[in-house]
């Protein structure tokens, strides 16, 4: 019998945040590949696009128009997928046919007035101020709901309407249902160990280094050893934190450094623009509203009462990104989650372990620098 090398025999991967298995194939990375490798010749785009709706000055497609702004800018959706004051929906009559009302909100954000500029082409002083307002966004979107979604769709693959670089807010009152299975996994494990299920993950990675990527004085970026996507990622501080508005000074400056870093790396990759959904999850606000009494008896209370803080979130919770890019081989060649993946269970051929060591081997200096 020979000896198990996940390097090259079939397994399955289990993931503790989410509670999915995955299919890792990594001797299928020895069958032919005649698809083409090619990067994309960078889009040309101006520093200010009169036809884009996200552009300062510019009117959106509802009719309304931008201020000049020169900084991040923030406005409602013009077509928000919630609405903050719905009908409530009467009982059931079927337990088969079953619905509820949701209440909630949906919110635009320019990074920039610059047009041109993605993420990692923007200064890290940029990036700090999206830092500061993605945590300004989730506590005052906090005091009203359950969940604040703070998220990225990059690249016309992703679904991104518009290259101006923007991200979305959706906040409502009920736990999505990805969110409510992270939320109980990791209070099943702050029950049974005493510690944050991504805190323990957090330190078995830094003693391993294998699926590091960048690491900052107090943020990490890896590969998940459960990742899904070819080159997925999770961001995660090193000390406990449960939301974003709890981050000090000098972690949203070491945030702003590491994403630059990380998301240059991902450009560099294929020499494209890394299309991506990337968002940040964080504790659920109380139900409630932040005033008032926990511990209850809700999805949202902890075991014994009284360990939420006013400001903090539940201790089981430790703030996370993902960071979900569908880039396989080039900037053309995505890998689609069809087949058994819809059917049955995810699967991939590049082990989590060589994903990151390919991003580990790129530079740090965005490639288009030197164009
Ligand atoms: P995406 O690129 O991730 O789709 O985000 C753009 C959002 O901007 C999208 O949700 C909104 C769309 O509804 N939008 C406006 O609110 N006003 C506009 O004038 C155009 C687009
Ligand atoms: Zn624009």
């Amino acid at each position: 019998m020979i000896s198990f090398d996940p390097s090259d025999h079939p397994h399955r991967r289990f993931d503790p945040l989410q509670g999915n298995w995955v299919l890792v194939s990594p001797h299928r990375m020895k069958r032919p590949w005649q698809g083409q490798v090619e990067s994309l010749p960078p889009e040309s785009k101006p520093e200010h696009d009169p036809d884009c709706y996200l552009c300062p000055g510019n009117e959106r497609a509802g009719g309304q128009r931008n201020p000049p702004y020169d900084d991040v800018f923030v406005f409602t959706n013009d077509f928000a997928a919630l609405l903050p004051d719905t009908a409530s929906a009467p009982p059931p009559a079927d337990e088969l046919l079953r619905s509820e009302s949701v209440q909630g909100t949906c919110r635009v954000l320019c990074f920039s007035p610059r047009h041109d500029l993605t993420l990692p082409e923007l200064p890290v002083s940029q990036l700090r101020r999206v830092v500061d307002l993605w945590a300004e966004q989730t506590t005052e979107l906090g005091q009203r709901y359950t969940w604040v979604q703070v998220f990225e769709n990059k690249g016309s693959v992703m679904g991104a309407s518009n290259p101006h670089p923007h991200g979305q807010i959706w906040a409502l009152d009920a736990l999505p249902t990805l969110v409510a299975r992270e939320d109980e996994r990791q209070r099943n494990y702050h029950r049974e160990h005493g510690r944050p299920l991504l805190l323990d993950y957090l330190q078995t990675e830094l003693e391993r280094e294998e699926r590091v990527v960048v690491e900052e004085d107090h943020w990490v970026a890896l590969v998940p050893y459960w990742a899904t996507w070819p080159f997925e990622l999770l961001l995660l501080p090193k000390r406990h934190v449960t939301r974003l508005p709890e981050l000090e000074t000098r972690e949203r400056a070491s945030l702003a450094r590491l994403m630059k870093r990380t998301f240059t790396r991902l450009d560099n990759l294929f020499e494209t623009s890394f299309a991506y959904s990337f968002g940040w999850h964080g504790a659920p606000f109380p139900k409630d509203g932040l005033d008032a009494p926990q511990g209850g008896t809700g999805a949202l209370g902890t075991e014994g009462g009284g360990a939420l803080g006013a400001e903090g979130g539940d201790p089981a919770w430790q703030l996370h990104a993902h960071v979900l890019p569908p880039l396989l081989r080039s900037a053309t060649v995505r890998k689609f989650m069809v087949g058994f993946e819809l059917l049955a269970e995810a699967q991939r051929d590049l082990t989590p372990e060589q994903a990151a060591e390919r991003l580990r081997g790129l530079p740090e200096r965005h490639y288009l620098e030197d164009r």
